[in-house]
């Protein structure tokens, strides 16, 4: 059985994370991440709090099970749901897309388990000080707003830089991904891609689409201009996307950007939408329910981690 710090700590059954995406991550599909046995996350993206609170409300009538809200840190509305996640008693809160610093004492007090999202070492130690009890390590494999470390290169010097716990991110997509993290040190796994396309994810069609045909160089890095780069799957929008980073324009990237993710999730729309995802897309290739794709993780890894035993060279 795959155990790990991490399972204690969050009182969950299995080391699978489900990631917080903006716009996808809603009450229903961390709901049936956290039925399955891993932890799901309702991710605040750019939403206001009434409609966090009320994907709490929604996933706490499906489940009585440990979940995480995920704060998108450059949201004008992160301070509001930092607050939020305290009147509504939520268990574990991770956060991406800044330094979470000045809310972490209040958390703590709180009793909220704090993970921060961190894209290099530098982060890690800062979070560990500052309090955090585990801390996601994202590789610039992932979907959306990434750093520039490699998931590859990146965990073994957090995992060597900190004592807490390390959950692993960014180009993971299978149990042999799952069971690599694990050989650089990870104690856990945050998936995002591979949930994109669950039957339980309530995004349009064409992102499924997207993601189930996207082949292994379809994902683009765009908007490095505005010092906020972010890689989705290549289409009309980021390639205008690009252009205007050749041209040094961060004012029309944001401008553009802002609403592009939301008219991909909920209109599809192939050519002005901002279909963010992983390198890893292009391992996906079937729809599966939230609980067929952690059970598949975690058997799958168990059996892969014990035959690398068996088979260890020399
Ligand atoms: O946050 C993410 N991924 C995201 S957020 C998002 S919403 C968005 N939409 C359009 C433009 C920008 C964002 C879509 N995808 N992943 C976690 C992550 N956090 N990746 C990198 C970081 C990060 C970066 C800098 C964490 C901390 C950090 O600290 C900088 C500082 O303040 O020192």
């Amino acid at each position: 059985m795959i155990k790990s710090r991490i399972c204690e700590l969050l009182n969950i059954e299995y080391p699978v994370i489900q990631g917080g995406m903006a716009w996808v991550a809603n009450g229903n599909l961390a709901a049936a991440v956290s039925e399955a046995g891993g932890l799901g996350q309702i991710a605040s993206g750019s939403a206001t709090a009434d409609w966090v609170r009320e994907q709490i409300r929604i996933l706490r009538s499906k489940t009585d099970k440990t979940f995480g809200v995920n704060i998108m840190l450059m949201s004008p509305f992160a301070e509001d749901i930092a607050r939020l996640v305290i009147e509504e008693k939520v268990p574990v809160v991770t956060t991406g897309a800044g330094n979470p610093g000045k809310y972490i004492e209040a958390w703590k007090e709180a009793g909220i388990k704090i993970i921060p999202v961190i894209p290099a070492t530098a982060m890690a130690k800062r979070m560990q000080r500052a309090g955090a009890d585990a801390i996601i390590a994202e590789g610039m494999e992932a979907g959306g707003h990434i750093g520039e470390m490699t998931t590859m290169s990146l965990i073994p010097q957090v995992v060597d830089a900190v004592s807490i716990p390390v959950i692993a991110a960014g180009g993971i997509g299978d149990s042999r991904g799952m069971a690599a993290a694990f050989m650089l040190g990870a104690e856990a796994v945050q998936l995002g891609t591979r949930f994109l396309v669950a039957e339980e994810t309530e995004i349009h069609e064409n992102y499924k689409n997207m993601v189930l045909n996207a082949r292994d160089t379809d994902s683009v890095v765009s908007g490095r201009s505005t010092g906020h780069p972010v890689r989705a799957l290549k289409n009309k929008f980021t390639r205008t996307i690009q252009t205007l980073d050749t041209e040094n324009n961060p004012e029309e990237i944001e401008r553009l950007g802002a609403g592009a993710l939301r008219i991909a999730v909920q209109e599809g729309d192939l050519e002005h939408g901002s279909f963010m995802a992983g390198q890893i897309a292009g391992l996906v290739k079937e729809k599966q329910t939230c609980g067929e794709i952690v059970k598949e993780l975690i058997m799958d890894c168990e059996k892969l981690l014990k035959e690398a035993g068996a088979n260890r060279i020399g």
